[in-house]
């Protein structure tokens, strides 16, 4: 018993100094405890907000190190524009060399300044110039189609002060939350180009901001059971969808000519999501891809296979080909993009299968294919193939390169043709071939299109022959003379008559006066070294990779010669004039 009360005691003992009437009694402890809690409360606030002040400084830290990286990439794109510009002060150099250059590229110059004057006159800020009404019109949705593909031209050209004006309105009042039914090819290439060069050249931010902004409303489209994309988007509320003419399928080149953009959003971005969709694309053609390498211009976006149609370098299936050998440039030629270059030789095999001449002048020809039967039909837009085939042809051994080259001329003089054999010497819209004939123009309309002076651009930099730059100078004559009227320049509903249109093309400006204005220059302004045209002449930077080849490698990996860049004479050449 006493035990237990012991214990008790002791216990209760341990338990007084939780008692505040111990304190009282003794104030000294009192004033000791209430000092430990002073300094422990002290200690531990000291603590807390030293860990606060070090999340904020960590913050900090991290904020500067951000803006350090967002400066040095812009530091990089200056550098690049330095470039751009160092290569325009050595250019002058190469002018006073070649006078009659410097003045046929001074005149194409002009002419881009009359037709932006007009633009920003009587159409600024929406899609296109209708001259003729003195009106603008929005044939892509109201995206300002005209000054966003303008922009890369104007900077090249040299023409900042419209560039920087040009800027603000794209800073200021372009929105893409539109209501429309957007063509998911024309935006991409138009728009998502035309700001991705933008970028590339200035180094301004602002336009890679809205490269982005564009293609995020466009990427619902690839959300397909088979990753091929739909062509068409509501670009304020997704929805994508294909365009009821082709029964539900997705074109060739709508499909199919995205690559180079999306590839390079995706570097300059850091996100791999664009790439991916666009790299699924072919993975999924690759599957099926046939012998010759020639698609169909309609897919089934269900299955991803090919349906029953007409085969073509022409409209709907021609800008495929195009980036299966530009992804292959844009990807330094790497391992990584080999299968592009694969591709493309297919389909280069299969192009040789389309190749006839005519009679009695021998002008080689492309044909079109549905089935087992031929077509003698070429559109003026297969145009481009010359040039795409003098770019991929070095990519190839001696002797294949030669045969390619050989024929890429062979063509650009055709095509050439499609403009000389015509009253006002503007090619039609498609020609078609007949035995003892030659050519006939079939479409006979001519909206001011740029794919031949595009391949005399490429023809006159990888061989040197002036020849080049004459038809090219001819052709920019042809439309000085028929297509330009006070208030801008105007396409023809007929090349017999000479009859015009009312719209200036948003491609004039973005691409037939820019190749002009690069045929009279020194092959080192925008190098093919360092950049890569997107098809509507938007050129994208080629960024570097860890895994590049140094130089030209041909697909099977083994060192190509560069493509020999000889200057010769003005009227050298086969077909001089
Ligand atoms: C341009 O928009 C592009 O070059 C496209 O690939 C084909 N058609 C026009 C110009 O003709």
């Amino acid at each position: 018993m006493a035990r237990v009360r012991a214990s008790s005691s002791s216990s209760s003992s341990r338990w007084r100094y939780l008692r505040p009437s111990y304190y009282l009694k003794r104030p000294k402890r009192l004033a000791l405890v209430f000092i430990s809690f002073v300094l422990l409360s002290l200690a531990f606030w000291d603590r807390v907000s030293l860990i606060r002040d070090h999340e904020a400084e960590v913050a900090k830290l991290s904020d500067e190190l951000n803006q350090l990286k967002d400066k040095l990439r812009n530091l990089e794109q200056l550098e690049i524009a330095d470039e751009v510009r160092s290569v325009s002060v050595e250019k002058s150099d190469i002018d006073a060399i070649d006078p009659i250059d410097k003045e046929r590229r001074e005149k194409v110059k002009e002419a881009m300044l009359h037709a932006w004057n007009s633009y920003e006159k009587y159409a600024w800020g929406q899609d296109e110039l209708q001259p003729q009404s003195k009106s603008g019109i929005n044939s892509f949705g109201g995206l300002g189609a005209t000054l966003v593909d303008s922009l890369d031209t104007l900077y090249i050209m040299g023409l900042h002060d419209q560039f920087q004006k040009a800027k603000e309105w794209v800073a200021n009042s372009l929105d893409f939350n539109k209501d429309y039914e957007a063509s998911v090819f024309e935006t991409t290439i138009r728009v998502v180009g035309g700001l991705l060069s933008a970028y590339d050249l200035s180094g301004d931010r602002v336009f890679l901001e809205k490269a982005k902004d564009i293609a995020d409303r466009l990427l619902p489209a690839w959300n397909t059971p088979s990753g091929i994309p739909f062509n068409r988007i509501n670009l304020a509320h997704g929805n994508p969808h294909n365009f009821g003419w082709t029964g539900g399928s997705s074109i060739l080149a709508d499909s199919g000519t995205e690559q180079l953009e999306f590839i390079a959003l995706s570097q300059r971005t850091g996100d791999p999501k664009y790439q991916q969709k666009v790299e699924n694309v072919i993975t999924q053609l690759q599957k099926t891809y046939p012998d010759d390498g020639l698609l169909p211009i309609y897919i089934n976006p269900h299955s991803g296979t090919p349906s029953h149609s007409t085969i073509t370098f022409g409209a709907m299936g021609d800008s495929f080909y195009e980036y299966l050998l530009k992804a292959w440039i844009q990807g330094n030629k790497s391992e990584s993009v080999k299968h592009y270059r694969e591709m493309w030789e297919k389909s280069m095999e299969g192009l040789l299968s389309l190749v006839r001449k005519t009679t009695p002048s021998s002008f080689t020809y492309l044909c079109e294919k549905n089935g087992a039967s031929l077509a003698h039909k070429m559109d003026e837009l297969a145009c481009f193939v010359p040039g795409m085939l003098a770019l991929g042809s070095f990519g190839y051994g001696p002797e294949k390169a030669e045969k390619f080259l050989e024929l890429s001329k062979e063509l650009a003089w055709t095509c050439y043709n499609f403009y000389q054999s015509t009253p006002t010497k503007l090619a039609g819209e498609n020609y078609f071939f007949s035995d003892g004939q030659d050519m006939n123009v079939g479409t006979s309309w001519n909206i001011l299109r740029p794919e031949t002076v595009e391949s005399l651009m490429y023809l006159w930099r990888f061989t040197g022959n002036k020849t080049y730059q004459d038809w090219g100078w001819n052709i920019f004559q042809a439309f000085e003379k028929n297509s330009r009227i006070d208030s801008g320049y105007v396409g023809l509903r007929d090349v017999n008559t000479g009859v015009k249109d009312d719209m200036m093309q948003s491609f004039f400006l973005a691409e037939t006066l820019k190749y002009l204005y690069l045929l009279f220059s020194p092959p080192s302004y925008i190098s093919f070294d360092e950049w890569v045209f997107n098809t509507e002449a938007h050129p994208l930077r080629i960024v570097p990779q860890n895994n590049q080849t140094d130089g030209m490698k041909g697909s099977d990996g083994k060192a190509v010669p560069r493509p020999p860049v000889r200057f010769s004479g003005r009227k050298e050449g086969r077909w001089a004039q």
